[in-house]
C-alpha cells in the first residue's frame, strides 16, 4: 500500500444539545478529518482531539501540526505491506496518538476496500451487532436528568452513563435509582476525585452501578489500586490508558476491573487490537468509549466493537442523538433492542457525504 496524497479537513459540526462533563461544556465540535488517497482508494479517519486540552493535551491544532508535518512526510509514498504495520512505523513520534490514530484507520479502511471486505472482519469482528449505552452529560437539575435517561430508555438503549463531578456525584444517583431501580447505571468523573474522596465515593456501592469511570487523576493508575482496594464498584479506566503496557499495569496492579478503549486515545485500531487482546487474556472486559465523533469516526468505532472481548455496550450511540444531520450515508442507527448492526458494506462500511463535508469545512490542506 502506498499514500500518495492525504486530504486534511477541519469541519465544524454544532451537537443537537450542549455536553457538559467534569472539565468543560462542548457545543460545537470541531473535528479534523483525514482523506487518505492509498493505492487510488479514497480511505477515511477521523481526529478525536478536542477544541482544548482538557480531556488530553491533544487539540485539534496539534494534531494537525503532527500529521502534517511528521507523520505524512514519515509514510508518504512508502511501500506498506499492511495497515497493522502502520502503528510500529509511526512509533518515533511519541504519543500523538489522536493524529496518529486518524492516518492508522484511514490505512485499515484502504486495505479493507482493497480486499473487498467489512473492515470489522479485517480487524477479526466476530459480531453482527453491537450493543449500545448512553453517555449523558451533567444536567442542570434532576428533573432534566431523568427526562433525559427516560428518552434513552425508550429509544432501546441497554446501558445509562452520567456524568459526575464534586457537588454532583451521590444526589443524582440516588435520584435515578429510586426512579429506576432496575438499569443498567454506571458513572464518569473524568478524573475530577483526588483518593482523599474515597470515603464519599464509597457511598456510591450502595447503588450498584456497573462501574465507576476514572474517578482520579489522568495519569495516576497506583492511586486507583488503592481505591479499588476500598470499593466494592468495579473501576473502569479510560484517560490512564494509553497504550496496552499502561494496560498491563493498571491489571497486574488492581487498579481496574474493566477498561475502556478509544481509538484516539490509544492511537488506532492496531493499538486498540492489542489492548483488546491483553484485557481477553487476563478476562478484563472492555467496552468502546465516544469522543462526540462525526459519523466516520462512529463508523470505525463500531467496526472495533466487533471484537469479541467488547463484552459491555459502548459509548457509540446514533447519529441522531449528536447531530441534525450526519456526514455519512447511511446514518448510524439503533434498534429499538439497543444495538448497531455491524455494516456488511466494504471498509468502513458507510459513505462519506462528500457535498456535506464540503459544506462544513472550515480549512483543508492538501498534501500531496
Ligand atoms: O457519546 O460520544 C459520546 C460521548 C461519550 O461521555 C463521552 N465522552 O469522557 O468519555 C468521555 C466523554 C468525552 C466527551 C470526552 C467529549 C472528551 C470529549
Amino acid at each position: 500500500m502506498r499514500l500518495r496524497k492525504l486530504t486534511l479537513r477541519e469541519i465544524h459540526l454544532r451537537l443537537l444539545a450542549p455536553f457538559q462533563t467534569s472539565f468543560g461544556t462542548t457545543d460545537l465540535r470541531r473535528i479534523l478529518l483525514v482523506e487518505a488517497d492509498i493505492d487510488g482508494i479514497a480511505a477515511w479517519g477521523e481526529s478525536t482531539a478536542g477544541e482544548n486540552p482538557f480531556y488530553c493535551y491533544e487539540t485539534v491544532e496539534t494534531a494537525w501540526h503532527i500529521l502534517r508535518d511528521y507523520l505524512w512526510p514519515m509514510l508518504r509514498g512508502r511501500e506498506i505491506a499492511a495497515a497493522a504495520d502502520v502503528w510500529d512505523l509511526l512509533a518515533p513520534v511519541r504519543g500523538h496518538h489522536m493524529a496518529k490514530a486518524a492516518l492508522e484507520t484511514a490505512f485499515w479502511d484502504a486495505e479493507a476496500k482493497q480486499k473487498n471486505l467489512p473492515l470489522a472482519k479485517l480487524l477479526g469482528g466476530t459480531r453482527e451487532e453491537i450493543p449500545c449505552g448512553v453517555s449523558i452529560g451533567i444536567q442542570p437539575t434532576a428533573g432534566e436528568l431523568i427526562a433525559k435517561v427516560e428518552k434513552a430508555l425508550a429509544d432501546g438503549y441497554q446501558r445509562i452513563k452520567i456524568k459526575i463531578k464534586p457537588g454532583l456525584d451521590a444526589a443524582p444517583v440516588r435520584a435515578l435509582r429510586e426512579k429506576f431501580p432496575g438499569i443498567r447505571l454506571m458513572v464518569d468523573a473524568n478524573s475530577a476525585y483526588r483518593l482523599e474522596d474515597a470515603p464519599l465515593l464509597k457511598q456510591l456501592d450502595s447503588f450498584h452501578l456497573m462501574m465507576i469511570e476514572q474517578p482520579l487523576g489522568c495519569d495516576d493508575i497506583f492511586s486507583h489500586a488503592e481505591l479499588q482496594r476500598q470499593l466494592e464498584t468495579p473501576i473502569c479506566l479510560d484517560e490512564c490508558i494509553h497504550n496496552v503496557d499502561d494496560a498491563r499495569a493498571a491489571i497486574e496492579l488492581g487498579a481496574c476491573q474493566i477498561i475502556n478503549i478509544k481509538l484516539g486515545r490509544v492511537g488506532g485500531h492496531t493499538s486498540a487490537r492489542r489492548m483488546h487482546d491483553l484485557c481477553q487474556a487476563k478476562s478484563i472486559p472492555v467496552w468502546c468509549g465516544g469522543m462526540l465523533e462525526s459519523g466516520i469516526g462512529r463508523a470505525h468505532n463500531i467496526a472495533m466493537s466487533s471484537l469479541p472481548n467488547f463484552a459491555l455496550p459502548g459509548d457509540v450511540a446514533a447519529s441522531r442523538r449528536y447531530w441534525q444531520e450526519d456526514i455519512i450515508e447511511p446514518e448510524v442507527e439503533v434498534s429499538s433492542r439497543g444495538t448497531i448492526r455491524v455494516p456488511s458494506a466494504p471498509g468502513i462500511g458507510y459513505a462519506p457525504r462528500l457535498d456535506r463535508i464540503e459544506s462544513l469545512t472550515q480549512r483543508r490542506e492538501v498534501l500531496e
